[in-house]
């Protein structure tokens, strides 16, 4: 367990929610209490979706003189029924700091930036990437892109930098976060489709959380579940015994990365006891047979010997999943963050499959998305995906897209981009000679950050596009543009239920900060390409071409009219095609009718022989390394939630390691010394926290700290390229 627990201020404030008063709402962080001077006090109240995590939750912004000045959680809004985690309550706040980017600041010497106008800015972006072009070649610049900015930013994005600038390569953090559910979902359902909808988490009676903390990383989706009338049995699958672990009626507390042979293991055990839905396999999905032959090959003394769990729990596991009605099972990051994330994912989807337990209530193979709009980004980025969760291989694709933006076939590339690791190993190679990041901070996020550093130092320019000029990556840029964040721009995002949700600008954007969106309308003038984005005035006009280019997929949301019937609706969730007749009802799940995108309209079973541990513990080192979130107070690379002074005193500011009873004693460390964490690639020093959350062999740390990246291992998924984080070799020593 975290050093400290705010998962409990979930409940707390859904307490306090049942009885806000004014001043309550008005305090600072909506936390304390106090009398507010009238002068003080909001005149209006508009609403919009948080800006930090997936689950998007909806936030009453009170303003005065248009200005936000403070927040509560929306009570009447499908999501969060008048609930808000830490960050949303301090969702404005972050906003104000010393730390914003005001003005373009252009690197003169090391560590040393000016301020320039935006003509100056752009004229250089411009001249540099251009001459980066003309002498390597168009692909010889990319961008890295997010899940964190609006879609209608995203979609500008993508189709400015491929479509306007002849970019090749241009991929962004959902491919730490996201990939292998997409790629989960795509090879099994035909399209990258999450099926659940929230009221899900109340209705199930046994709900499956694998590899997932939501009490730290989804603290609303776990209030709702706490709400789930029919006392459900809660499984969660972990190495460690997290917050969400000790709130579980049972703990799985597997081996890390042996999650493929306890759901192979529990798939043989369900068919031999005949626990299936044989009718439902038969009209739906293909490739069982095959699916039931190889899981012969998992034997109850293979799955002990292999997940480390007694043959009680695992039949137990399997018993709850056989009793239950309406069984859900979601899983995060401890299934997509690993070499066989994909694998792992399609396991959980073959249980779902197999026990009919997808497109009824309480139901489904659910992967929770992470940030805002990865759900957004994994449409409209276009990255993996052209434009609308298009294929750049497919010609009909490429002609309806450009049909849709009045552009030339010939401006859509016909090959897809590389992936984020082969952009950061080209590079190393000298492919790639300039480089835009916009809204991600890889120099703390991305693995192995010794090498990244060194790759990032190699660029001929390099520019950062964010809300502060002090992340670690713009330490390391040439040009950096500064960005107004949420709150401070129109637009929408999609949350994890595919629900899509507005935001709204309440406050100023700071000094010379401008949108995203005016960003790139002004580079695509100064490209010289501003001709193509004519239609693209703001971001409503870019909702309604996104809404064209949805037409006719699974995501369609045609039938969503504007802004104004989304603030309506509650939020809408795709699909929602014009050929809806009906307002769309709050609460909808996919694939009710049993049909997948698939060709043949069949899900499909899916699974391979699981790999072997990339770098498994040895005689010199002997641990093994878990990352991941920390506390519900802290976002990611704390570029936004340091400077909150109300969560900044929520979480523990230094880096922390969580370690065994056991192992502290064997090397005579106390609570709290610092230890020196070590692996292959690089070394940290971290407060020692015992805690018999982690299994002795084992360690955790947050990613939150700048320095936990030094130490992991760059392996990737194989079908899907994302990054493990999640299991590296490392060893502890006390000097
Ligand atoms: N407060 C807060 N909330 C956040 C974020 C944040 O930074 N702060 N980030 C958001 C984002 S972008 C994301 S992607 C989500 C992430 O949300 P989660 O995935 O829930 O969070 P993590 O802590 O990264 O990982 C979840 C768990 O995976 C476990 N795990 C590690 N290895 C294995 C394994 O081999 N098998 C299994 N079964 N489990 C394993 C870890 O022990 C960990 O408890 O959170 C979102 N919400
Ligand atoms: N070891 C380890 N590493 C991990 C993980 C892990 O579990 N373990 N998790 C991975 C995952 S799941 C994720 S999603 C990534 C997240 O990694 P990052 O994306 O690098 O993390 P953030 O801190 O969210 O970075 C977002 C940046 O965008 C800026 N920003 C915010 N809003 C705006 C905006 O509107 N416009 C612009 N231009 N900028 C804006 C912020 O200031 C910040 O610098 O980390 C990954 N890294
Ligand atoms: S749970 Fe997520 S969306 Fe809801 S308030 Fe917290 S950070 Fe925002
Ligand atoms: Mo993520």
């Amino acid at each position: 367990m975290s050093i400290m627990d705010p998962s409990n201020l979930g409940s707390l404030i859904h307490q306090k929610e049942g009885h806000l008063t004014r001043e309550l709402l008005l305090s600072p962080g909506g936390f304390g209490l106090g009398k507010i001077p009238e002068k003080n006090l909001p005149d209006s109240t508009t609403q919009m979706v948080c800006g930090f995590c997936g689950t998007g939750c909806n936030l009453n912004i009170h303003l005065k003189e248009g200005e936000g000045i403070c927040v509560s959680p929306t009570t009447e809004y499908p999501v969060n029924l008048g609930m808000a985690c830490p960050k949303g309550w301090e969702a404005l706040s972050v906003l104000q700091s010393p730390n914003r980017a005001i003005s373009p600041l252009v690197k003169k010497s090391p560590n040393h930036w000016e301020p320039v106008d935006w003509d100056t800015a752009l004229s250089l972006f411009t001249r540099k990437f251009k001459g980066i072009q003309q002498q390597h070649g168009a692909d010889s610049v990319a961008f890295l892109s997010t899940g964190q900015m609006v879609t209608e930013e995203m979609a500008f994005l993508g189709a400015l930098a491929k479509f306007g600038m002849g970019m090749k390569h241009g991929d962004g953090n959902t491919r730490q976060c996201m990939a292998s559910a997409v790629t989960a979902y795509k090879q099994s359902f035909g399209f990258d489709s999450p099926p659940f909808t929230y009221q899900d988490l109340e209705e199930s009676d046994v709900l499956v959380f694998v590899g997932a903390n939501p009490c730290i990383a989804h603290p609303i989706m776990w209030e709702r579940v706490m709400r789930n009338p029919h006392s459900p049995e809660i499984i969660t699958v972990d190495p460690r015994k997290t917050e969400t672990a000790m709130q579980s009626s049972l703990h799985l507390q597997i081996y890390p990365k042996s999650d493929l042979p306890l759901f192979y293991g529990i798939a043989r055990i369900l068919i031999e006891q005949g626990a299936i839905d044989e009718k439902y396999i038969q009209e739906h999905t293909e490739g069982f047979q095959e699916f039931a032959d190889y899981v012969t090959a998992y034997p109850l003394e293979r799955v002990i010997a292999e997940t480390g769990l007694s043959q009680a729990m695992i039949e137990k596991f399997a018993d709850l999943i056989k009793s239950g009605k309406r069984v859900s099972f979601w899983w995060t990051m401890g299934v997509n963050q690993s070499y066989q994330g994909v694998r792992t994912a399609q396991a959980l989807i073959n249980l779902a499959l197999m026990t009919g337990n997808i497109g009824r209530p309480g139901t489904g193979a659910n992967s929770i998305t992470g940030q805002c709009n990865a759900m957004g980004s994994r449409l409209f980025s276009n990255t993996t995906n052209l434009l609308g969760g298009h294929d750049f291989l497919n010609a009909e694709h490429r002609d309806k897209v450009a049909r849709v933006l009045s552009i030339p076939t010939e401006q859509i590339p016909d090959q897809n981009s590389w992936p984020y690791h082969k952009i950061i190993e080209g590079i190393l190679a000298g492919k790639i000679k300039g480089l835009w990041v916009i809204c991600t901070n890889p120099a703390h996020s991305w693995i192995n950050q010794g090498q990244v550093r060194d790759i990032l130092d190699r660029l001929d320019f390099l520019v950062v596009q964010d809300m502060y000029h002090d992340t670690e990556t713009a330490k390391f840029a040439d040009l950096i543009l500064p960005a107004a964040g949420w709150g401070e721009k129109e637009g929408t995002f999609i949350n994890a239920e595919r629900r899509i949700g507005r935001v709204k600008r309440v406050k100023r954007a700071p000094g010379q900060a401008l949108s995203d969106f005016s960003i790139f309308k002004l580079i695509a003038q100064y490209w010289g390409c501003g001709e193509m984005f004519s239609n693209w005035k703001s971001p409503e006009d870019v909702f309604q071409l996104m809404k064209q280019l949805s037409k006719g997929q699974p995501c369609d949301f045609s039938g969503v009219e504007d802004y104004t019937a989304i603030d309506e609706q509650g939020g809408i969730q795709w699909p929602f095609p014009d050929t809806e007749t009906q307002p769309p009802a709050p609460q909808r799940r996919l694939f009710e009718d049993g049909i997948y995108p698939h060709e043949n309209g069949r899900a499909r079973f899916i699974f391979s022989e699981p790999s072997k541990m990339p770098e498994p513990p040895s005689d010199q080192y002997p641990f093994i390394l878990l990352t991941g979130r920390g506390t519900a107070s802290q976002w990611h690379t704390q570029t936004r939630t340091r400077n909150s002074d109300v969560l900044r005193k929520l979480y523990p500011e230094r880096i922390y390691v969580e370690i065994n009873p056991q192992d502290a004693r064997a090397q005579s460390i106390q609570p709290n010394d610092w230890i020196m964490i070590e692996s292959q690639r690089g070394h940290l020093k971290a407060r020692a926290f015992i805690t018999q959350s982690v299994q002795p062999g084992q360690l955790f740390i947050p990613m939150h700290y700048e320095e936990t990246n030094q130490l992991t291992d760059a392996v990737f998924d194989p079908h899907s390229s994302q990054p493990s984080y999640k299991c590296c070799a490392v060893k502890v020593s006390t000097n």
